[in-house]
């Protein structure tokens, strides 16, 4: 009995890397790929590779990339079956599965009301806390009011983390450590949640202190069969924004292992989720974990699981969409060695991270043995600043984390990028680091043991700093326009030979692409 569907053409409604990633999956199984373009992105990587690429409006994303009529149009007008949202822009968006299925196009994620009941941290909780999933003790409503709060919070005791129904990822969450400063930050908390969610429904949690964030990759078809694909370490972060994650986690032991993955499978069976996914946890330092909230789309983090696993999660993804039964029992799925991922983005990590737009003037990626490279650029092209900085990832495997990490040094020292400033060298301050080499790791790690370096902290200096970069910005895009007239007027070949052969006229600047830095 054939009750799925498989698709024949899909549209991928992203950029960058995780749009070619999925292109490449729609490749393999025999599937047209298309993608959209902003006007900042006409000559982007992942309008070359798709089968077909279509323009879709003005460079910001709230005027392209999340114009839900413009891209159903094109999904229509292409002849597709499905539309595949990558992360990020539309692929939390509830609006955007229910405007796809109004045109009989298959979101490819999960059904809207498994989203409406995750996306709420509140109604999340519950939820977890009916399928007996182990959650951080706290509240299971929203506060009514100051006074409210102020009880609960001295019934679950300081510290406690205030949080935002309607938050997520870090966003709408506060950290306080007395009654004092509770009543303080109360209305300015509810206020700031207003002002970003619309909603000011806001609910307390216990503080887990210097928490470890570990997440379980899942797997669950409309048939009701879930696996999970083991897990995910996530500590490193910055702002909320990770930067390497690695499987498996040194924070757990086997048997804390096989629970997470167990409570991460109950979790999402109690939401009758249908899709891939992950289901976030903190870790404590007596290996306790607690639910946090569940991810509803593929994430940038996937390769590692799919290093250790050998699992094609954007197949599998694809497949659960289109109706079929997982290929995978949960007992043919192992993990398999450790695998890291580096998150290059680019910022520059001597500015505070401030982001570095521009032309890439020279680009090397490393290979060789256990490297993979899922990148959204290429050498000539520009990275605009409309959108995420993050430019590429850089995913390695080896047989242990030693190993690993010896592997991630040597593929980072071949990853040359020239034109703009990328977080490569900040990667290679983490690995050198004698807390991450022992795999002694919270949330706080970047602040704590990577950025020595203090941060300006006045108004006026970070001004001043702002300018100095926007002038330096402004600076090389004049020079890159010459050199690229310049190289236009000779091209011929490989534009690496070319490069190579002009890189007199602008001094250094070419000369050591060819050169490796350890
Ligand atoms: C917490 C927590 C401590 N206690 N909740 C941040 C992301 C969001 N998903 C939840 N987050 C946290 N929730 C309780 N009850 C600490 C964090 C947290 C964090 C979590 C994972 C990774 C990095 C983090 C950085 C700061 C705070």
């Amino acid at each position: 009995m054939a009750d799925y569907k498989e698709f024949k053409k899909v549209l991928i409604a992203n950029r960058g890397e995780i749009a070619i990633r999925v292109a490449r999956a729609c490749r393999k199984m025999g599937i047209e790929s298309v993608t959209v373009y902003s006007e900042a992105d006409r000559n982007a990587l992942h309008v070359r590779y798709a089968d077909e690429a279509y323009f879709i409006g003005p460079s910001p994303a709230a005027e392209s990339y999340l114009k839900i009529d413009k891209i159903i149009e094109v999904a229509l007008k292409s002849g597709c079956d499905a539309i595949h949202p990558g992360y990020g822009f539309l692929a939390e968006n509830s609006e955007f599965v229910k405007a796809c299925e109004a045109n009989n196009l298959t979101f490819i994620g999960p059904n809207t009301e498994s989203m409406y009941i995750l996306g709420d941290k509140t109604r999340a909780r519950q939820r977890m806390i009916e399928a007996k999933v182990p959650v951080v003790p706290g509240m299971k409503d929203p506060v009514k009011d100051l006074d409210d709060a102020l009880n609960r919070a001295r019934e679950i005791t300081y510290p406690i983390m205030f949080k935002a129904s309607a938050g997520g990822g870090g966003k709408g969450m506060r950290l306080i450590h007395s009654e004092d400063e509770f009543k303080e930050v109360y209305d300015l908390a509810k206020g700031e949640a207003l002002n970003a969610f619309g909603d000011d429904r806001m609910y307390i949690e216990k503080a887990i202190v210097n928490p470890r964030h570990v997440e379980v990759q899942i797997a669950r078809d409309k048939h009701g069969n879930a696996i999970h694909l083991y897990e995910r370490e996530c500590s490193i972060q910055r702002r909320h924004q990770k930067v390497v994650e690695e499987s498996p986690s040194v924070a757990i032991n086997d048997e804390v292992r096989h629970k997470m993955g167990d409570a991460a499978i109950k979790a999402v069976t109690a939401a009758n989720y249908d899709s891939v996914g992950t289901v976030e946890f903190l870790v404590d330092k007596d290996m306790n974990f607690y639910f946090l909230e569940v991810n509803t789309r593929l994430q940038v983090e996937h390769p590692v699981t799919e290093m250790v696993t050998g699992i094609d999660i954007v197949k599998m993804q694809i497949e659960i969409a289109e109706g079929k039964p997982l290929s995978y029992k949960q007992e043919d799925v192992k993990q398999v060695g450790h695998a890291i991922e580096c998150r290059v983005y680019a910022e520059d990590p001597d500015k505070n991270f401030m982001p570095s737009p521009g032309q890439i003037l020279g680009l090397r990626l490393p290979g060789g043995p256990g490297v993979r490279v899922d990148s959204g650029v290429y050498s000539r092209g520009e990275v605009p600043i409309y959108y995420d900085p993050m430019v590429a990832k850089l995913i390695v495997w080896d047989i242990d984390r030693e190993s690993a990490i010896a592997r991630m040094k040597r593929a980072l020292s071949e990853y040359i990028v020239k034109g703009i400033k990328t977080t490569i060298p900040f990667h290679q301050k983490v690995l050198r680091n004698e807390d991450f080499i022992k795999g002694n790791i919270s949330t706080d790690f970047i602040d704590k043991e990577v950025l020595v370096k203090p941060q300006p902290r006045e108004g006026s200096l970070e001004v001043a700093i702002a300018a100095a970069a926007i002038k330096e910005y402004l600076r090389e895009k004049e020079l890159k326009s010459k050199l690229v007239e310049f190289n236009e007027t000779c091209a011929s070949g490989s534009p690496w030979k070319e490069s190579g052969r002009k890189s007199a006229m602008f001094g250094a600047s070419f000369g050591d692409i060819y050169k490796f830095s350890t």
